[in-house]
């Protein structure tokens, strides 16, 4: 469904490329603005994904391996475990299969600058999906398609400045981050601590990285329950992390949204599951079904029409309440 995923500017767009590929023999002509020439009339994506580490990504996969399939792109897609030399050789050896546009979601934020170059150099257009680099060089891709990380991040900072509004305790929050220079582990904890920081009641008395597994989530919450006994708060940057965590929290005999608050980002149903069984208190929602729009996107840069050089997704909040009412409509 497009319904929270709405691009601040695709609205038009959408029409358009949808009926210009929708069926066999498609109008688009590849190869034209893109250069590459996959052959024939159809496109053809090459996509290298970051992994399968969560339930997000499960999610965003099917939601671009479907959507290729509705728009009539032809998709290559590859998963790098997580490792940023494995995604730029997928993208080099798209590079050589001359693909008509390459997108990816860069599992880290630095040292994209050498492989962008040769995509460029190849005439071959570039889409950042999901996650951004820290190339100073723009025109390295076309355009970045995403959340705004740093946006979530204060989202769960201001939910907790909500909750202890009345107290004047110390409030001793743990976190556990995404895969370490990853860009929603970056910026959902500057967004975080941006907003907590104007209040000293409340500290990071742990933080470390989970991977943004389920496993590393558990492991790594065990080990803060250990050398922390009085946490109060954990924030986990995602679904499966805090997940991992609260068998770590009941392990330890305590009681996960009781004893312990629990904040995390994503919404994936499992998520929403423990939210709306009181074991997580909040979530912001992160949106993985980028499929439709990335499609449409390609689509543009192939012919060599101009994008907006950032199209963010639209994002909610969800509170315990607010899960069980949705929870069965919940699409992943
Ligand atoms: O939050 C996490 C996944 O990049 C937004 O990656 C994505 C993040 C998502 O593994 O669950």
């Amino acid at each position: 469904m497009f319904k929270r995923i709405s691009a601040l500017v695709l609205a038009g767009l959408t029409a358009m490329s949808v009926t210009a590929c929708g069926g066999s023999g498609g109008t688009t002509s590849a190869g034209t603005g893109g250069g590459g020439g996959g052959g024939g009339d159809t496109i053809t994506m090459g996509f290298a994904q970051v992994g399968a580490e969560s339930g997000w990504r499960t999610a965003n996969t099917k939601s671009i391996q479907d959507s290729a399939k509705s728009a009539g792109i032809t998709l290559k897609f590859s998963d790098a475990q997580q490792k940023q030399e494995n995604q730029i050789k997928a993208i080099r050896s798209y590079i050589q299969q001359k693909v008509d546009v390459i997108a990816f979601s860069p599992v880290v934020e630095s040292g994209w600058d050498p492989v962008l170059n040769e995509a460029k150099n190849a005439k071959i257009p570039v889409i950042l999906t999901d996650r951004a680099v820290d190339s100073k060089d723009t025109s390295l891709y076309k355009t970045f398609l995403g959340s705004d990380f740093v946006e979530e991040g204060k989202k769960a900072g201001q939910w907790l400045v909500e909750q202890y509004k009345d107290s004047k305790d110390t409030v001793n929050i743990v976190e556990l981050q995404g895969t370490t220079g990853s860009a929603p582990a970056n910026d959902r904890k500057a967004g975080f601590a941006e907003v907590i920081g104007a209040d000293p009641k409340f500290k990071v008395i742990a933080s470390q990285t989970g991977d943004f597994t389920r496993a590393k989530g558990k492991e790594v919450m065990e080990a803060f329950l250990k050398s922390n006994p009085d946490i109060d708060v954990l924030y986990a940057h995602n679904d499966d992390m805090g997940l991992g965590a609260i068998e770590a929290i009941e392990g330890a005999g305590k009681v996960p949204g009781k004893d312990i608050k629990i904040i995390t980002v994503d919404a994936v149903k499992d998520g929403m599951q423990a939210l709306a069984d009181g074991k997580i208190n909040y979530i912001v929602e992160c949106s993985p079904l980028l499929g439709p729009q990335l499609m449409d996107l390609a689509k543009k840069v192939v012919k060599g029409e101009q994008v907006p050089p950032r199209v963010v997704t639209e994002e909610t909040t969800f509170t315990q309440e607010q899960a069980k009412q949705v929870l069965s409509s919940r699409q992943y």
